[in-house]
């Protein structure tokens, strides 16, 4: 049907004057409406959405955002695969989290603490280790309370306290001597620690292992900063989203099983880290009734649920490592030691091209120095840190992706960490080679 000249005038201008409205539209003036909510104001930098997408060309070895490219266990793809296939596992599950999930969380975790954990009150399921810190925060932290973070921290530590309106308190593990060779190597100061605590102080958040640097923090220490939670009367939010991956000649510590330490932590963990399958997202906080409830209280006020099916393979995934636990084959202690070769295999190339490594006791992640590499930089003029500009550099130049260590520190830490890159070693031996090569041939040069 063919239109008429008049029709076709009209079509002609409407859609001129759609296209001016849409054009109006993009230069829309703010008005005040508009404006972010005062609680996000200065939060909107991120290093993951920086650096994930320059890292995604498939050129580049990519050693930045802390993900496996190792295959997840079979068996815990065979269980979501079959858990798609039953209907009912397809539709919403119970809001704390999917009766399968919180029973084996609380019989795994029953073993580890050595005490009855409630499934039904004392777990809470969430979108990743990242869901349970917002819930802990969320439920529990108030405007104008401090909460205490250790430098260099998990970056969202700070923007969720302040999101609670809250005052992050920093303080730096310090380098025990000159020359640091493993992350046992930096160390939390007891005074200035203890200096840190205010009455306002309503909770310390610590990373066990930790990332970026992988420190594993020893039962001493752990002991002195509960010492100081009773003392003063706070909370503590403990992630330990890679409690499992510890090695040789170390151990990891819950807080929450020191004397008076239960009924004021939090614990956070991470099926993602747990089994190598971040893109999965869920986690869980583990603790006392009457802190997990206020948690409960966010959840049911913002996602209300997780993903049925993946809740139920995670909870397959348990069981089956419950059985294991304690034995080579458990995928908790089987993990770990793979990812041991893996560490010292990145470690001694780095060493042998000239770089200094900070050997982690734990996590997958290692720092390492760059000053010996003495790249000039001046010519980029961006007002941002070193180790920023030399990620950027590398990635640009080397092909090599990693992750700027100043993403974890506050402004007043800025100068201590510059020097340092986080490089992440849950990845294929072909993909730990290939940046091997880049380094080789970046000193031959
Ligand atoms: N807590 C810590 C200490 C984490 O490392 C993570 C995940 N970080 O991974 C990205 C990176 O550092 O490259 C989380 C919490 C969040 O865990 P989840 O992925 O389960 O939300």
């Amino acid at each position: 049907m063919s239109i008429s000249q008049p029709f076709q005038n009209i079509i002609k201008f409407t859609s001129q004057f759609t296209w001016r409205r849409r054009l109006c539209t993009s230069h829309y003036t703010m008005s005040s409406k508009h404006t972010p909510a005062r609680r996000i104001e200065g939060l909107d930098k991120n290093v993951w959405v920086a650096f994930t997408s320059v890292a995604a060309d498939p050129s580049i070895v990519n050693l930045g955002q802390g993900y496996p490219d190792i295959p997840p266990p079979s068996y815990v793809k065979e269980a979501l695969a079959k858990a798609v296939a039953v209907d009912r596992l397809n539709q919403y599950t119970r809001g704390f989290g999917h009766p399968s999930l919180v029973k084996a969380l609380s019989q795994v975790y029953g073993k580890v603490y050595g005490r009855h954990i409630d499934p039904l009150k004392e777990v809470l399921v969430t979108v990743g280790g990242y869901g349970s810190l917002f819930n802990s925060i969320q439920g529990l932290v108030e405007e104008g309370d401090e909460v205490i973070i250790i430098e260099p921290f998990f970056d969202c530590y700070v923007p969720m306290v302040r999101m609670a309106g809250a005052k992050p308190v920093l303080i730096p593990l310090r380098p025990s001597g000159t020359k640091t060779v493993t992350s046992a190597d930096w160390y939390l100061d007891p005074d200035e620690l203890s200096d840190k605590f205010t009455s306002r102080t309503k909770a310390i958040i610590i990373n066990t292992p930790n990332n970026p640097i992988g420190k594993v923090f020893t039962r001493d220490e752990l002991q002195m900063i509960a010492d100081l939670c009773i003392k003063h009367d706070t909370l503590c939010f403990s992630d330990e989203v890679y409690e499992w991956l510890v090695y040789k000649g170390h151990q990891h510590v819950k807080i929450a099983t020191l004397p008076g330490m239960w009924d004021r932590t939090i614990t956070i963990g991470s099926a993602g880290k747990t089994f190598s399958v971040t893109g999965w997202k869920l986690g869980w906080s583990i603790g006392p009734e009457h802190l997990i409830k206020h948690l409960q209280t966010v959840m049911m006020n913002s996602l209300y649920t997780c993903p049925t099916p993946l809740q139920e393979a995670v909870a397959q995934g348990f069981l089956v490592n419950y059985e294991l636990m304690g034995q080579p084959e458990c995928y908790f202690s089987s993990l770990a030691e793979e990812l041991e070769g893996k560490r010292d295999r990145l470690a001694a190339v780095l060493q042998e091209v000239g770089m200094t490594p900070i050997i982690p006791e734990g996590g997958y992640f290692m720092l390492v120095d760059v000053t010996s590499l003495n790249q000039d930089l001046t010519h980029m003029t961006d007002d941002e840190a070193y180790d920023y500009k030399f990620v950027k550099w590398m990635i640009k130049e080397k092909k090599l992706a990693a992750i700027p260590v100043t993403a974890f520190v506050g402004e007043e830490s800025r100068k201590q960490f510059e020097k340092y890159i986080r490089l992440c070693f849950i990845k294929k031996d072909c993909t730990l080679e290939a940046a091997g090569n880049i380094l080789k041939n970046w000193r031959k040069v």
